[in-house]
C-alpha cells in the first residue's frame, strides 16, 4: 500500500547543550532544531533536520532549512503516492544542495511503524543487537581541560575520542593527550581548517598513531586531500567532502581518503546514506556513523543508520546526557560501560516522543496541507 503523507508539521525547538561544543569554524551554546512529523493514516513519522545554526559546517542553517522544507520539500512530499520511503528522495532531487532540509529520514521511520517494524529493519540494517559509540571532545579553553574530559569518557566506556583541531590547538595538544592516554583509540577532526600549504604540519601528526585524520582541508576539496593522503600515514577520514555516493566513489578511486563519516543529514537521508555504505564496502573503506549535535530524534536515526553492516568503526553517536539535560524523547540514549547503545527493537526509531517536552521549547510551528 502506498504512502501517502497528508499533513507535514515542522517544528523549531530551542535546546541550550550542557557544554559548549567548538570546532575550528565556532562555538555552540545553543541547538535551533527543526523538527519534521510527517503524518499519514493516523500514523507519525519523526525526523530530524540536522543544520547547524549558521552556515559555517555547509551551506545550510536553521532557517534556510525552514523555508527550504516549507517552500521546496514539502510541496512536492505531500499528497504523493509513494511506493516506498526510498522513492522520496527522487521527488527533492532537483533541489540543489540543501541536503539536509528534505527531512527524509521522516517518511522511513513512518513507513517502519506503518509496518510494525524497528527503523533499523526497515532501512535494511538490524543484523546488530548494538552499536559501537565514540565521542567527540571539541576544542576547550585549556588543556588540562581536555584531559580531564577525554578521563570522563575513558571511563564512561567510550570505544574512541575524537577531539577537535585547528592550527594552534593540534600538534601540542595531540602529544599532551598522547602522553596521558598512550593507548586509547585516538583520532582529530578538523573541520577543513588546513590547506596543502599546511601538509608538512600536517605530516608530523603521523607520529601519533591516531586511527584517522578527519576532514582536513577544505569542505569541497577532493583533489587536494588526494595529494595530502599520498604524503601520509594516518588514514584521512572525508565527512564535509562527501554528499553523495558518487562523491564518495570518486573519492575512494581517487584514493582521497581510507574511511568515511556517513552524515545523515548531509547526504540527504537513509537512501543516499545506504549507496554511500555500500560504494565504500564494496571498495573496501570502512565507515561510521557522524553526528551533528542532535537531539533524540536525530540521534534515534543514527543508531538505526549504525546497524548497517560496513559501520565497523565506532561512531560519534553517544548518551543524551552529554548533550542536554533534558532530551526530547524518553527514555533518553544511554550508552553501557562497554561502550555501546542497544538498538532498540520496537516499531519506527524506537523511542517516545515527549510532545509536552517539545511544546514547552518550540520557537515557531507551522502545518503544511
Ligand atoms: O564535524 O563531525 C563534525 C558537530 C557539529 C558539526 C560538525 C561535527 C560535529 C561533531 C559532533 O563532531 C558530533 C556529535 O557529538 O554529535
Ligand atoms: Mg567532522
Amino acid at each position: 500500500m502506498a504512502i501517502q503523507i497528508e499533513r507535514i508539521v515542522l517544528r523549531q525547538i530551542r535546546m541550550p547543550l550542557v557544554h559548549f561544543f567548538e570546532t575550528s569554524f565556532g562555538r555552540t551554546y545553543e541547538r535551533h532544531i527543526v523538527l519534521v512529523e510527517v503524518i499519514a493514516d493516523g500514523l507519525s513519522g519523526w525526523g530530524e533536520i540536522t543544520a547547524g545554526e549558521n552556515p559555517f559546517y555547509n551551506e545550510e542553517w536553521t532557517d534556510s532549512a525552514w523555508l527550504i522544507a516549507r517552500n521546496y520539500v514539502a510541496p512536492r512530499v505531500l499528497k504523493h503516492p509513494f511506493e516506498s520511503a526510498a522513492d522520496v528522495a527522487d521527488r527533492t532531487s532537483h533541489i540543489r544542495g540543501h541536503r539536509m532540509a528534505t527531512g527524509e529520514v521522516a517518511v522511513w521511520d513512518l513507513e517502519a511503524r506503518r509496518n510494525g517494524v524497528p527503523l533499523a529493519q526497515q532501512i535494511g540494517g538490524g543484523s546488530r543487537a548494538e552499536i559501537a559509540c565514540g565521542v567527540s571532545i571539541g576544542i576547550q579553553e585549556t588543556v588540562p581541560d581536555l584531559i580531564r574530559k577525554i578521563e570522563t569518557e575513558v571511563n564512561a566506556g567510550y570505544q574512541r575520542i575524537k577531539m577537535k583541531i585547528k592550527p594552534g590547538w593540534d600538534f601540542d595538544v595531540i602529544r599532551e593527550v598522547r602522553k596521558n592516554f598512550p593507548n586509547i583509540r585516538l583520532m582529530a577532526d578538523a573541520n577543513s581548517a588546513y590547506t596543502l600549504r599546511d601538509a608538512e604540519r600536517l605530516k608530523c601528526l603521523d607520529e601519533f598513531n591516531l586511527m584517522m585524520i578527519e576532514q582536513p582541508l577544505a569542505h569541497d576539496e577532493i583533489i587536494d586531500h588526494v595529494q595530502l593522503q599520498a604524503q601520509l600515514k594516518t588514514p584521512i577520514c572525508l565527512d564535509e567532502c562527501i554528499r553523495s555516493a558518487h562523491q564518495a566513489e570518486q573519492a575512494i578511486r581517487m584514493k582521497a581518503c581510507g574511511i568515511i563519516n556517513i552524515k545523515l543529514g548531509r547526504v540527504g537521508g537513509f537512501r543516499e546514506a545506504r549507496r554511500v555504505h555500500d560504494v565504500a564496502q564494496a571498495h573496501g573503506i570502512p565507515v561510521w556513523c557522524g553526528g551533528m549535535l542532535e537531539s533524540g530524534i536525530g540521534r534515534g536515526h543514527n543508531i538505526a543508520l549504525s546497524t548497517l553492516p560496513n559501520f565497523v568503526l565506532p561512531g560519534d553517536v553517544s548518551a543524551s546526557k552529554r548533550y542536554w539535560s533534558r532530551d526530547i524523547i524518553s527514555p533518553a540514549v544511554e550508552v553501557s560501560p562497554r561502550g555501546t547503545i542497544t538498538v532498540p527493537t520496537t516499531p519506527g526509531f524506537g523511542f517516545e516522543i515527549d510532545r509536552d517536552f517539545i511544546k514547552q521549547i518550540t520557537v515557531r510551528e507551522e502545518t503544511i496541507h
